[in-house]
């Protein structure tokens, strides 16, 4: 029962209008993991979906995969949080071995570098990703292949990140403050399928041209921090939640 109450392991899944996957990215969610969905304002029926299969479905008023992602970080309360799309692309069994290293002590972030399937993504996505990753790994050194959304770490750690990216820079964002903060960041390989549903990134323009600014916003932003070496590792105890964690700015709890 302890468990239930408080699980070792919250996985935060952004859903905008991903009623066709919910109920097989939830029957995947590990035991003793528990999902948090994050609704950014579905109009398929995902949030009341998501909480009929179990979740705890909460709300995020802001469009924009970072608005998602950062409520559920926000509303995590398990000392190790991991984010999931909820696309049914990625499958969450698979993320205890992503936990394995931050459990262990060995890794601060480990990303699910994802291995596509057939049809899976388009070709320019593929390509502005493998030019993204040689891009970061140049940058920061950090032996990555791909900047995936699927990934773990421990929470305090991740608010101290203090990220402020609300759109498709978030996890860009936090793959650079880490690094910055030289963070042992670590890549395992994940499966990545077609998605169930229609795609609001990588299968629209308009979401492919987002998330190019939004990175190249990223990139702009910090890369100067990195000419100049990294930042020194925080020195004390993490600093914990952050300022943005309020829960207003349009987070509500359902
Ligand atoms: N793009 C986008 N995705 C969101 C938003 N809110 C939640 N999501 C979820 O974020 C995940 C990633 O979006 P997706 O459309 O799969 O992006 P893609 O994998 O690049 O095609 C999915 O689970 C979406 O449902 C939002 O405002 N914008
Ligand atoms: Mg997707």
């Amino acid at each position: 029962m302890r468990e239930a109450a408080r699980p070792s392991v919250d996985v935060v899944l952004p859903c905008l209008d991903e009623r066709g996957a919910l109920p097989w990215v939830l029957s995947r969610i590990p035991a003793g993991y528990r999902a948090i969905v994050v609704d950014n304002g579905s109009s398929d029926g995902s949030a009341e979906l998501g909480r009929e299969l179990g979740a705890v479905v909460i709300r995020e008023r802001r469009r924009g995969f970072g608005a998602a992602a950062h409520a559920g970080l926000v509303a995590a309360t398990a000392d190790y949080v991991a984010f999931c799309d909820c696309d049914g692309s990625l499958d969450p069994a698979r993320l205890p071995a992503l936990l394995a290293p931050v459990l262990a002590g060995t890794a601060d972030l480990v990303l699910g570098g994802r291995r596509p399937r057939r049809g899976s993504w388009p070709i320019h996505a593929r390509i502005a990703n493998a030019v993204l990753a040689w891009r970061l790994r140049r940058l920061t050194g950090e032996a990555v292949s791909d900047l995936g959304p699927m990934r773990a770490g421990r929470r305090a750690e991740l608010l101290s990140l203090g990220l402020e990216d609300r759109r498709s820079g978030y996890p860009l964002e936090m793959f650079l403050k880490a690094s910055l903060r030289r963070w042992r960041i670590i890549e395992i390989p994940v499966d990545y399928s077609p998605r169930t549903g229609r795609s609001k990134v990588s299968g629209t323009v308009r979401g492919t041209l987002t998330a190019v600014r939004d990175m190249a916003a990223q990139l702009t932003a910090v890369s100067g921090q990195f000419r100049s070496g990294p930042a020194p590792a925080p020195s004390g105890p993490l600093a914990g939640r952050t300022a943005d964690d309020e829960r207003s700015g349009g987070t509500s709890w359902t």
